[in-house]
């Protein structure tokens, strides 16, 4: 490799959340000269730019953490079964300190092209701040959830008050105190904050498009003992972290095991049909299971409630179950329904977890606009008018979710010779493993689409990425290789397993951001990994020789 010089790099990282920061502090440690960008500020990701009151994880704080280090498993120390966003943030800035990271990072600069060239094998990479950057590797650390999405509703520029997207949340925060709110979104962002913008504003108003499944939290203050107890189970926790790779919260493995015992079975045996599998579990026990899964306040681990993920007679009656909680956290009958999800199956869009949402309706200054009775026509200079009539509001907050998964990879001009990833990815995303993009040699794509990714626990999953991305330089340079590819054809495989597996779930039943539905004119693929095994899938084509990878 050549010298560099002010701006040769070995590596780019792109984006400095969880993935990226990892991947920093990886690739400085293999010796590589590593530059990084994001457009924030500072460190953090996702957990920059979610300001708005109630942001927290949906992961319980103790699994959200970095395993990588036993250093930093010993000095920090979670306060919440659930953390805030303040926290999280926190968290983020002790680990860019303790390891020197912020150094290695521009900020306040947005990536906007990466072209490949095919003779010297570098990236050169431009930023808005104009400059330019050659490196040998790319590290695409853009997140999953990091491109806002405000619908285009009509006049919406007319409005005279302020209006926030949740995910990109003033820093100096929102008073609300006298005022009247609108609420345009109800997914876990909504479902999070309406209930602390209910308790300051006069008045809110939600705007429900589609009501969401969401179980209370439960959440609590962590004691010595749970962090104890936690790290006691460590050792077990990674046993099962790196042999199957797939965690989803405390229950690892629950979705993609649930989903793929039967997606991946092309003939079921005789009598074991998917139907009569659900027949193991009815009646009295089945109501106890419910009960049981209930009360331990899984949260998202509902989506580890046996078969629910791939038979729809297990999935109603777990949807049945949970529609009677909203009853009871509801006064008002009328109200309780239109809370009740009917349109999608349990768990096909992400359970939402919730402090005191439901509870929130019982309040005198919160009214629920439902979507099925009245759409939202326009915005006008004092509020939201829908088909029925004039909501007058002081301000709205949007909270309308994220082009999820390919927006923040799409919003940069990625190219290699005739190969362009936003034409490669017209007809929806494709990848080798979730970690490569054919025709766009030494570029990694940090949990990528078609890595379990948004179904996992991402600190989990982007660490698995960084190590194996980590290691694949490390043997490269040992080699004396300089690139790396996906092979076409395996890359089509992969994609054909990805959506066999998805296509054995209810998940394609949903019109959710896992399939692109949330945008209008996103192509409908199923965009996560909810298979099997997929680290052992990842380590197979390392040991048999990065199969499936062309290096030179
Ligand atoms: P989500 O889950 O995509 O939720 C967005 C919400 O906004 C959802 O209720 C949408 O209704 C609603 N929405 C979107 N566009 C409109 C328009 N035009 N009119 C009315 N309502 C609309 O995003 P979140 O930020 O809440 O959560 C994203 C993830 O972040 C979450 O899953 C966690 O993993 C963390 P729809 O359901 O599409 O009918």
């Amino acid at each position: 490799m050549s010298e560099p010089t002010g701006n040769e790099f070995d590596a780019v990282v792109v984006g400095a959340g969880f993935g990226g920061l990892y991947a920093l502090h990886k690739l400085r440690e293999l010796g590589l000269r590593v530059q990084g960008f994001d457009k924030a500020s500072d460190v953090g990701g996702t957990w920059y730019w979610n300001r708005y009151p109630g942001c927290r994880c949906d992961i319980p704080s103790l699994s959200y953490s970095y395993t990588w280090s036993e250093e930093l498993l010993a000095e920090w120390t979670w306060t919440e079964k659930y953390a805030t966003q303040p926290e999280i943030l926190r968290y983020a800035g002790f680990v860019a300190d303790k390891y020197d990271l912020r150094p290695l990072i521009r900020f306040e600069t947005a990536v906007v092209s990466a072209v490949f060239d095919d003779k010297s094998n570098l990236w050169t990479v431009t930023t808005d701040k104009g400059d330019a950057v050659n490196a040998r590797y790319l590290v695409m650390a853009t997140g999953c959830l990091s491109m806002p999405r405000t619908p285009d509703i009509k006049g919406a520029e007319s409005f005279a008050g302020p209006s926030y997207h949740t995910g990109m949340w003033p820093h100096e925060g929102v008073d609300f105190t006298g005022r009247r709110v609108a609420v345009i979104g109800t997914g876990s962002s909504g479902i999070q904050s309406i209930p602390i913008i209910a308790a300051q504003a006069r008045h809110v108003t939600v705007f429900q498009r589609t009501p969401n499944f969401s179980v209370p939290a439960n959440n609590r203050p962590l004691s010595e003992a749970d962090r104890k107890a936690w790290l006691d189970n460590l050792p077990n926790y990674m046993r099962m972290l790196r042999g199957t790779g797939v965690d989803v919260t405390e229950a690892p493995g629950a979705a993609q095991r649930a989903a793929s015992v039967a997606a991946e079975r092309t003939q079921p045996p005789p009598g074991q049909q998917r139907g009569s599998m659900a027949m193991a579990l009815e009646g009295e026990a089945l109501q106890q299971r419910l009960q049981a899964f209930w009360d331990a306040s899984t949260g998202t681990g509902w989506l580890g409630f046996p078969q629910m993920l791939v038979n729809k007679e297990m999935n109603d009656a777990a949807a049945d179950f949970v529609r009677g909680k909203i009853a009871e956290r509801v006064r008002d009958p009328d109200i309780a329904a239109k809370l009740m999800p009917h349109d999608h199956p349990m768990g096909t869009k992400r359970i939402c977890v919730d402090i005191d949402y439901f509870e929130t309706y019982n309040r005198g200054n919160v009214q629920l606009v439902d979507g099925r009775d009245e759409q939202i026509v326009e915005i006008t200079p004092t509020g939201v008018r829908t088909t029925a009539g004039e909501y007058e509001v002081d301000a709205i907050v949007f909270a309308t979710g994220f082009d999820a998964m390919t927006g923040a990879l799409l919003a940069i001009d990625i190219r290699s010779g005739d190969c362009q990833l936003r034409e490669a990815w017209r007809g929806g995303p494709k990848t080798y493993l979730g970690l490569m993009v054919a025709g766009l040699p030494n570029l990694f794509t940090l949990t990528g689409p078609g890595s379990p990714s948004v179904l996992s626990n991402m600190i989990t999953s982007n660490e698995h990425h960084v190590e194996w991305v980590a290691e694949t330089i490390a043997y490269m340079r040992r080699e004396g290789l300089t690139r790396i590819e996906a092979d076409p054809d395996w890359q089509e495989k992969w994609v054909a397993h990805v959506n066999k597996v998805a296509d054995g779930t209810l998940f394609p039943q949903a019109n959710s951001w896992y399939t692109g539905a949330n945008i209008p004119g996103k192509p409908r693929v199923f965009m996560p990994y909810v298979g099997m095994n997929y680290r052992g899938k990842v380590r197979d084509a390392v040991e048999q020789g990065y199969k499936g990878f062309a290096l030179a």
